[in-house]
């Protein structure tokens, strides 16, 4: 796609220009965002600066950030350590258990005492059959800002379920990974059965994940192995994992309920801005640039609304309803994927995408990029905010405002315009 951003700008200006004519005319309402000078001075390379300086679509492994415990984190153990405690692919087990307190009716535990436990080769003629890869962004439901976005490849999480040969009783499978053997290190979590065994509303499947853009998973992304869920917030996404337990259990009991969170809440939409320029001068276009995660139920619109400091807001309007939002252009696909990808290319059969090419955009659990040349404004402190507005019509934070359920506050950045 070579001209994928001369077009968007050229487009995007003409967007601009309407918005300016539009937010012009809006001025005579009581509350007016936007203040406007002159549009005389608009125009693309400052908007095409910014967006070549965008992060790239897929991040690099070792550029994901690192939210993970353990004392030591398992990832900072050298490699004979984790050849010893299973933490190699040539060393990987997988015991596959009945929970010995709400046990679930199972014909073949899978166990390294009974050395029966599922190997890497195991796993990887599972994979033979079975492999899948998706696009998924990877967000801790306790930190705004997602910790990285990748294509995870594995091996449906239900094809080492019936190695087992479960036959009853079965309502829930937790799992945990390497903890250094210490009880109070474990960190667990945990799906309803039916989800492992079913992929719902068009989901990709939970997998035993063990590569991310194409290479083996690194020990600091949870290798040789972890679990990925594709619509859950990274908690529900073991790393370094060694233990699928097969239980009579009807609740959620992943470690994370400790801390207040809703376990059942699948990733939201939200917005949030990537750059803003640190010096704005008067009367002078800017660029801003930013990113929105798609969350469960897809995207229609990128927002944004640009208030003068201590300008009146409607009083009992938490979530800005009845400010003046204005769409921002959604970045279409890139034209170099990023993230170490092997030959800059998706992978064969990656799901979500035909011929190398997303089969729709922005893509679901992902990450889109945004990007508007602001108007010219006055010497004064302004207020931007930015949202999203979901595919059902639901604007951030709704239609799921909670905290502890993951991030969807409409983030606000100050902006100075300062001769
Ligand atoms: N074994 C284990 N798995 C874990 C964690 C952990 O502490 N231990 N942290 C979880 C949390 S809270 C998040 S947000 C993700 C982060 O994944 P990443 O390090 O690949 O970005 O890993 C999850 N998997
Ligand atoms: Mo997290």
């Amino acid at each position: 796609m070579p001209n994928t951003n001369e077009a968007f700008v050229k487009e995007h200006l003409e967007v601009t220009r309407r918005w300016l004519l539009r937010a012009g005319t809006a001025s005579a309402v009581a509350m007016s965002g936007l203040p406007l000078r002159s549009n005389d001075k608009l125009s693309g390379p400052e908007l095409q600066a910014a967006i070549d300086g965008l992060e790239s679509y897929f991040t690099k492994p070792d550029d994901f950030r690192d939210v993970s415990r353990g004392k030591p984190k398992p990832h900072s153990l050298d490699e004979e350590q984790r050849r010893a405690v299973g933490l190699t692919r040539e060393t990987w087990k997988l015991e596959i258990i009945s929970d010995a307190d709400n046990p679930a009716r199972v014909s073949k535990e899978l166990t390294k005492e009974k050395e029966t436990a599922l190997d890497f080769n195991g796993l990887m003629q599972l994979a033979e059959k079975h492999a899948v890869r998706f696009p998924k962004v990877m967000t801790c439901l306790n930190i705004g800002c997602p910790l990285g976005m990748g294509i995870w490849e594995g091996v449906p999480l239900r094809e080492a379920i019936w190695l087992a040969e479960p036959r009853e009783n079965l309502r829930r499978v937790f799992y945990y990974g390497y903890h250094n053997d210490d009880p109070k290190q474990m960190f667990r979590s945990s799906q309803p059965v039916g989800r492992v065994l079913e992929d719902l509303y068009d989901l990709p499947p939970i997998i035993l994940c063990y590569k991310l853009n194409g290479e083996w998973l690194t020990p600091e992304r949870g290798g040789p192995v972890r679990v990925v869920v594709p619509e859950g917030y990274g908690f529900k996404s073991i790393k370094w994992l060694t233990t699928l337990v097969l239980s009579n259990l009807h609740h959620a009991n992943d470690t994370y309920a400790n801390g207040n969170n809703d376990l059942d809440s699948p990733l939201k939409s939200f917005a949030a801005t990537l750059s803003v320029p640190n010096e704005i001068k008067p009367d002078t276009p800017f660029a801003v640039t930013g990113y929105a995660q798609v969350g469960v139920s897809g995207l229609s619109k990128v927002q944004v609304s640009l208030y003068k400091e201590g300008d009146q807001l409607p009083k009992d309007d938490p979530y800005f309803t009845k400010a003046a939002w204005q769409d921002v252009q959604m970045l279409p696909p890139p034209g170099a994927w990023g993230g170490g990808l092997p030959d800059g290319k998706i992978p064969a059969h990656t799901m979500g995408f035909e011929d190398g090419r997303p089969a729709s955009w922005p893509m679901k659990l992902a990450k889109v990029h945004w990007a508007t040349l602001m108007p010219a404004l006055a010497e004064g402190k302004y207020r931007l905010r930015s949202r999203t507005v979901d595919a059902n019509g639901h604007a951030q934070p709704m239609p799921r405002p909670f905290r502890k359920s993951g991030h969807a506050t409409i983030e606000q950045v100050r902006i100075t315009v300062k001769a």
